[in-house]
């Protein structure tokens, strides 16, 4: 009784928005700030109750839009592991937020409560971990957060202030763990396992300083703001951060991972006085990360841009070498018959040159519709699991099972053979595996990854690069009336609604050498992409350009 009289007189300070629906897309809700006060409430209730469900744990609820506009806002819960919401709660989510009166509300979390069997009495306190980016909405966001929170009782709220995504879902990750969660410890973890991979570096091997700097666009968001007090924390790396959000600059506006990615040109603030160096680029939340060059000359406005897709493939070759290494071999000790399963994950976003590349060394390579939290889950079938959207968001996920066959291998080369190569090649995973956000995909992580793995290899940004060349390809946006008309197959590879334009886009794709195209209704606006890649640009931009045609 007094749940429910709490729950009706909070609610009532926060009416839906007339005449629109909302929907937990691919990353949760996304939508103008100004229409997002009783959603936000809303979701505070939801990862309330998921606290309760999950065994009084912690949840934590972000409070961002990425890489849209500064004047967006947006909202997504961390489920206990650390991930994104479970699948099979988010239906609750779309009820909860597009419910029209207080009356209504109660209804729907009195039956949810009453299928999921939540326990609301007599339970362990749970608490919501909140977090938000730079945007000035987030505040008073925050604070309709908290009111959901607080109107379940039993649930607390702690606010984590400003942080980037993968901090907060780190956070929620290391509080269920019973570990130390603040964002020094965060820090600490990344810098102090980021040092144990530079010194297990073969000194043969050590870069010059200038090849140590790196030159990062932070989009004007909550990423550049938190490398600036992390790259404090770092010997042997020069990280020089642009676009900090300190200064004019507007949040993603011609800045950032999204941008770069997408439009292929150098961010705001970078130049012909950046020829030669390494550039990184951030997006708004800090959960996606590019590497790109400026062009040499001005004729030229095209950067070179090293995606997800290379970052996957980095990752694969360092982590394949380790296990290599650790499989070999020491005099008369046989090593480990244990074989551990390394895999990869992509989307069909993917450049074929990265896929074949992949498959070239051998890995397993699947694929998996748009979006983290699908990436994510099959990567996690995998004792270690890599996965990347070409976009820039991915991770490497370590099996329980693995980390702890890898401590005890640890353990017993340490004391029978300290030092070998293959005692080595252990301390590298165990880093690695410290250092990459287990959580989710996240930029600062996949930043210093990147750099210790370049520096082990003595490998500059090009010779990175040409591990494979890019095929050209071409991405375009179709405006419709309803997106949900296209329905897709084979992890969005192929399309079997409407009837008739997956032939079509078949006959236009076999006129072009090397040619691949695909459709899919956007997760996060009402628009259908088209994607397009062949031998040349132009093959590229004229297949999009006729497959868009099919679609309008
Ligand atoms: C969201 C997804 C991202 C995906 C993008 C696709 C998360 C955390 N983010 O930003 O992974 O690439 O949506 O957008 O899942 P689209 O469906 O509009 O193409
Ligand atoms: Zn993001």
């Amino acid at each position: 009784e007094e749940q429910r009289s709490l729950l009706l007189s909070s609610s009532s300070c926060f009416s839906p928005p007339q005449g629109v629906r909302l929907s937990y897309g691919t990353a949760g809700f996304r939508a103008d700030a100004t229409l997002l006060q009783s959603t936000v409430y809303r979701i505070g209730i939801l990862a309330a109750l998921r606290a309760l469900k999950m065994e009084s744990s912690v949840t934590g609820i972000m409070i961002t839009a990425s890489h849209n506009k500064v004047t967006d806002n947006g909202v997504k819960v961390a489920d206990p592991s650390g991930g994104m919401l479970s699948q099979d709660w988010e239906p609750f989510a779309d009820a909860l937020a597009n419910a029209p009166t207080p009356q209504h509300l109660l209804q729907l979390i009195t039956e949810f409560v009453k299928k999921e069997k939540i326990p609301l009495e007599g339970v362990r306190p749970a608490t919501v971990l909140l977090g938000r980016d730079t945007r000035p909405s987030g505040e008073s966001l925050l604070e309709a957060a908290k009111q959901g929170i607080s109107s379940i009782l039993g649930v607390a709220a702690v606010d984590m202030g400003i942080v980037t995504t993968p901090q907060l879902h780190w956070m929620v990750l290391a509080r269920n763990k019973g570990l130390k969660a603040h964002e020094l410890d965060y820090f600490e973890q990344l810098s102090s396992s980021f040092r144990c991979l530079i010194d297990l570096i073969p000194s043969e091997g050590r870069m010059s300083e200038r090849d140590l700097k790196l030159v990062v666009d932070g989009a004007n968001g909550v990423g550049g703001e938190k490398l600036e007090v992390l790259k404090t924390m770092l010997d042997n790396l020069f990280i020089e951060v642009r676009n900090s959000g300190k200064d004019e600059g507007v949040l993603n506006e011609g800045v950032g991972a999204d941008f770069v990615q997408k439009e292929k040109v150098v961010p705001h603030g970078f130049g012909s006085q950046d020829i030669g160096l390494r550039c990184a680029s951030l997006d708004g939340d800090a959960d996606r990360l590019v590497y790109f060059c400026v062009p040499p000359s001005k004729g030229c406005s095209n950067i070179e841009l090293v995606d997800g897709d290379k970052m996957l493939s980095l990752f694969a070759i360092f982590v394949k070498e380790q296990l290599h290494t650790l499989s070999k071999e020491i005099g008369e000790n046989t090593g480990s018959n244990y074989q551990p399963r390394l895999g990869v994950v992509q989307t069909a976003y993917a450049n074929g040159a990265s896929t074949n590349f992949l498959k070239k060394l051998q890995l397993e390579v699947i694929f998996t519709p748009t979006g983290v939290k699908y990436l994510h889950e099959k990567a996690a079938e995998f004792d270690i699991g890599i996965y990347f959207e070409a976009n820039g968001h991915g991770t490497i996920l370590f099996s329980e099972s693995f980390l702890c066959w890898l401590e005890a291998r640890h353990e017993e080369l340490s004391s029978a053979s300290k030092g070998s190569e293959q005692e080595t090649a252990a301390l590298r995973l165990l880093a690695v595996s410290k250092l990459i956000n287990q959580a989710v995909g996240d930029a600062l992580s996949g930043l210093l990854l990147v750099e210790a793995i370049l520096q082990h290899m003595g490998w500059s940004i090009h010779t990175w690069s040409e591990l494979y060349q890019d095929l050209p390809s071409r991405q375009l946006k179709v405006k419709v009336v309803d997106r949900t008309a296209v329905v897709t197959a084979n992890a969005e590879r192929i399309v079997v609604r409407p009837p008739g334009i997956q032939e079509a886009i078949n006959t236009e794709t076999a006129k072009y050498p090397q040619g691949r195209s695909f459709i899919r209704p956007s997760g996060t606006e009402d628009v259908i992409r088209v994607y397009a890649e062949a031998s040349t640009q132009e093959a590229a931009d004229s297949l999009a350009n006729s497959v868009a045609i099919l679609v309008d």
